[in-house]
């Protein structure tokens, strides 16, 4: 048949095979080779059809790296057609994960089975898509309008039981032979003459949808639309299928797909897609270094960071030992966690027994003794470099040999950490992000000496646990929080210049950050800034910087703990409000340094908050801190709820235009000092030259 697709008769069923490694994603050499077994199968003795895969998954989705490329065909549409107009009834025999134009092709089947183990899902909206091949056609068909509508707006797979439950699978196979128990359900159905099950077929009954259905949802969606347009245009899919007869709905999907595909929010998303794999390989690392077997962790410190990662652990199943310096702090630790798994039950996520079994898996102790037989350590005391040596000398005594020896620092200088101990090479950063239960980000901080095995078994546990890993070199703040520095800046800066807060926090949420940077300073609380500031040295003298951030501190406006800070806060909804006290302060304030207030425009707070993270970004790279530009847009999207429609700082640089962003920066230089504003060597060779960031990575190669 082809390379990919193969096609056997077994009897009275025809068996269309693929096996297009690695997730049997729909090429052009996988549609036509399933086009061609169904056609095939018309002409031959079989009564029936199977559909199946070989390797880890059923189709998992159209290949994405097709998209924006010109169309090949057969078109999937096309492919989908001819099924379902098969004159013998066509099975779908689904393991691993149908995604996508995977589950489309399912959908597309007279009859659907399914090992228990198999999850179903339409996740294009992740990839601020939609289902292109009728997936919002017919999910609401079988499924029910409103059960669609959450399935493809939330885009997550669903499991097999529950996924048969709501209708879209009809059988489930016991065992684990699925090529033998999808015949065996193929003949059961011949013999019970079977009808040809089409979901077109099912109408939907308009009147069961209340009326402002669909505006109803359509106004719950944007308020978490973030930039993306591709939820909004999921509900007009659904409401044609509700509205218009199939093909007519068909056509609609067809056209909104396409505006989609073609739209800039999927190019960043899928740009993201792609960056999220690629973040987790290492460049120098040999393909087969080994892994380390990671059986048991150990937490030093019970505080809301040590706390959150141990739960990481234990949500899969891997058991923890919390160390803590006494008994009280202990307790206050293992508090803290079961309050947080005890929100996540009141949510109806987590079963009280799932709980029990988690918290059961998560030990305290007080004793190093305890810890020296576990696997990998991961230190999570105050960011406090003499405290840090002091512990990984102790681990060091303690650790059997073999164990990983991490350091949770956000700041502090890895090398030193390891040469606190004599086996350096053992030792690495793994900087979560806080709460560490929930942030998708895991920094990989490589030290002079830490060995390739450990890197290589960092990122497979970091995936374990459900991480986006990507690897940094040491530095101060490693990838993340040494680019924020400037974006905290200016966002101060702007203040005095003669913005309010809530203009500088809108203009960036209106972009799509989640919160702004001055709400985001209020949440955290002002004073941990005012801290850190006070420890360094390396700040300019100069009185305008984190002026208004000093001096809100000072006036015991800390954020939102204290109920007040760059804005006021409802004691009950904890809703932020603009404060015209804070707003006279900054008049006075710049009053009193000298600074002319002006109208500001919103690029120009675009461009004073983003364009440091891009300029410090392009040093990153150049100095190697991190691999490439893709890595430091992940860690942006998830670390920092970069909008992942923007596709992370570097990605959106590109898109603005190197050349663009290097003349603002020159422009900046100029009016605000070159304290602040000194365009990095590549970003002005790289505008020179009239690249982008993702060339420059291109023409270095990846090996
Ligand atoms: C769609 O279907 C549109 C249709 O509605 C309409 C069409 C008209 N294409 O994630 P992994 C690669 S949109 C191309 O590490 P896992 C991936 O890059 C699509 N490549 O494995 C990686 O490559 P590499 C809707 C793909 O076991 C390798 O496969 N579908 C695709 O952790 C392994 O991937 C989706 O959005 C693809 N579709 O997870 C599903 N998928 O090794 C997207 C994967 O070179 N995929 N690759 O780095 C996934 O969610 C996960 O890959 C999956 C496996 C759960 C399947």
């Amino acid at each position: 048949m082809s390379e990919v697709v193969s096609y056997q008769l077994q009897g009275n069923v025809g068996v269309i095979t693929v096996n297009s490694p690695p997730v049997n994603a729909l090429s052009q050499a996988v549609r036509k080779g399933i086009l061609d077994g169904v056609k095939a199968a018309q002409a031959d003795d079989s009564e029936a059809i199977v559909i199946r895969c070989d390797g880890r998954t059923f189709i998992a989705g159209a290949d994405i790296t097709e998209f924006g490329k010109p169309p090949l065909d057969p078109w999937l549409p096309e492919v989908l057609t001819a099924i379902e107009n098969s004159r013998k009834p066509v099975i779908a025999a689904i393991h691993g994960t149908a995604l996508g134009g995977g589950f489309e092709v399912a959908l597309a089947c007279h009859y659907r089975c399914a090992v228990a183990s198999a999850m179903v899902g339409l996740p294009e909206v992740k990839l601020g898509l939609l289902p292109g091949a009728g997936g919002t056609q017919r999910v609401p068909r079988v499924a029910g309008v409103k059960a669609a509508l959450d399935m493809i707006t939330g885009g997550n797979p669903i499991a097999a039981a529950k996924a048969k439950d709501m209708g879209l699978i009809d059988e489930i196979v016991e065992g684990d032979d699925l090529a033998a128990g999808a015949v065996s359900y193929a003949r059961d159905l011949v013999a019970s003459g079977a009808p040809l099950k089409r979901i077109r077929d099912i109408s939907i009954k308009k009147e069961t949808i209340e009326p402002g259905f669909f505006d109803n949802a359509r106004k719950q969606l944007a308020k978490r639309a973030r930039g993306q347009i591709a939820q909004d245009r999921i509900v007009s899919c659904i409401e044609a299928a509700v509205n218009l007869p199939m093909d007519q709905g068909l056509a609609r999907e067809r056209e909104l797909f396409q505006e989609l595909v073609k739209s800039p929010e999927s190019a960043a998303m899928r740009h993201i897609f792609f960056a999220e794999r690629q973040a987790a390989k290492i460049k120098d690392l040999p393909k087969d270094t080994p892994i380390r077997d990671i059986k048991s962790v150990a937490i030093i410190g019970g505080g809301t960071m040590g706390g959150g990662i141990a739960m990481c652990f234990a949500n899969v199943g891997v058991p923890v030992t919390l160390l803590e310096v006494n008994d009280e702090a202990l307790q206050r630790g293992m508090g803290i966690i079961r309050k947080n798994y005890s929100i996540t039950v009141q949510k109806g996520k987590m079963s009280e027994e799932q709980m029990e079994k988690r918290i059961g898996l998560i030990q305290g102790s007080t004793d190093y003794v305890e810890i020296a037989d576990v696997d990998l350590v991961i230190e999570a005391v105050f960011e406090n470099l003499e405290l840090k040596k002091e512990i990984f000398a102790r681990l060091d005594g303690v650790c059997k040999q073999g164990a990983i020896l991490a350091t949770n620092t956000s700041y502090q200088d890895v090398d030193a950490i390891a040469a606190a101990t004599g086996r350096p090479q053992d030792v690495l950063g793994l900087h979560f992000f806080s709460p560490a239960n929930v942030m998708k980000l895991l920094e990989v901080v490589r030290g002079e000496k830490t060995a390739d095995d450990v890197l290589a078994t960092s990122m497979a546990i970091g995936k374990k646990i459900g991480k986006v890993c990507a690897l940094s070199r040491v530095c101060y703040g490693f990838i993340g929080n040494r680019m924020l520095g400037g974006y905290g800046r200016e966002a101060q800066m702007l203040l005095l210049d003669g913005c309010t807060p809530e203009q500088v926090d809108s203009t960036l949420e209106e972009f799509g950050m989640a919160m702004g940077p001055l709400a985001m300073g209020d949440l955290a609380g002002l004073d941990v800034g005012y801290k850190a500031r006070q420890a360094r040295t390396d700040l300019p003298d100069d009185p305008k910087l984190y002026r208004m951030g000093t001096l809100l501190v000072e006036m015991g406006r800390h954020g939102q703990k204290t109920g007040s800070g760059f804005y006021k806060y409802d004691p009950e909804t904890r809703q932020r409000q603009s404060d015209p006290e804070v707003d006279a302060l900054i008049k006075e304030e710049a009053a009193k340094l000298g600074v002319e207030q002006r109208d500001i425009s919103k690029e120009e707070i675009l461009a004073r908050c983003f364009y440091p993270l891009i300029n410090e970004g392009a040093k990153i790279l150049e100095e190697g801190i991190a691999q490439r530009p893709s890595d430091i847009d992940v860690v942006y999207v998830f670390g920092y709820a970069f909008p992942v429609a923007k596709g992370g700082p570097m990605f959106y640089a590109d898109q603005v235009g190197l050349k663009n962003v290097y003349d603002k920066i020159c422009e900046f230089r100029d009016r605000y000092g070159a304290d602040y504003w000194q365009p990095a060597p590549l970003l002005e060779k790289l505008a020179n030259e009239g690249k982008t960031f993702a060339q420059w990575d291109q023409e270095r190669g990846d090996g």
